[in-house]
Order: C-alpha cells, then structure tokens, then sequence
C-alpha cells in the first residue's frame, strides 16, 4: 500500500478531535425567604434540623435572610436539594408559618 493511501496524508478531510463530553452535575442552593410573621425561633429551628447547622450557625443565617431578604442554606445535588426544598416548605405550611424555601442552580 502506498504511504498516501495508508495514513489519507493528502485526501483533503480534517478530522477534529471529539470534545470530551463529561461534566460535572449541576449543584443548586437551597434558599430561604424572608417573610414578616415566620418568628425567629422557627427558622432557627428549621436550620438546625434540616440543614444540620448549630445553634450559633443557624442564627447568623437566620438574621442573615431576616436583613437581607434570602439566603443560602447549603448547596447541594439536584435530588437533595429538591428535598429538602420540599420538607421544609412541608413542615412550614403544616406549623401554619408562610416561611417559603426554594433553590436555584449554582
Ligand atoms: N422576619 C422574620 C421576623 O421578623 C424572621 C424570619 C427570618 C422569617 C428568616 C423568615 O426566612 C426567614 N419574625
């Protein structure tokens, strides 16, 4: 076989390398919202046993959201954020406090 015909030295094709294709999955913040009735003590409460903060954490993040309007509770994988999105809004709306949480991709 000739070298030209073996190796396609000069048949005039590019051949582009392929993009790797892996990529990491996407990570969502779990988010609470500020609201005027939710009391304190509640959302210190939620952060403690949902999002596995102590007591000095959960109040900084608490007065965190409570000024600022919103805030992060953690970032975690889609499944687990959707989860805990949908535990605490659970347990909020069963309380009887308008506390609203949610997520966004990071
Ligand atoms: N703003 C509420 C109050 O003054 C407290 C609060 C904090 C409510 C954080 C919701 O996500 C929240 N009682």
């Amino acid at each position: 076989m000739s070298k030209q015909t073996d190796n396609h030295e000069d048949d005039g094709l590019a051949v582009e390398e392929a993009k790797p294709k892996l990529k990491r999955p996407p990570k969502y913040k779990v988010l609470l919202l500020n609201d005027d009735y939710t009391p304190m003590e509640f959302v210190v409460h939620i952060l403690e046993d949902f999002f596995s903060m102590n007591r000095e954490q959960a109040t900084q993040v608490m007065l965190n959201v409570h000024t600022k309007g919103m805030g992060v509770c953690g970032v975690y994988s889609r499944d687990i954020a959707e989860t805990k999105v949908e535990l605490v809004n659970t347990y909020a709306k069963e309380s009887q406090h308008p506390l609203k949480c949610t997520m966004e991709e990071d």
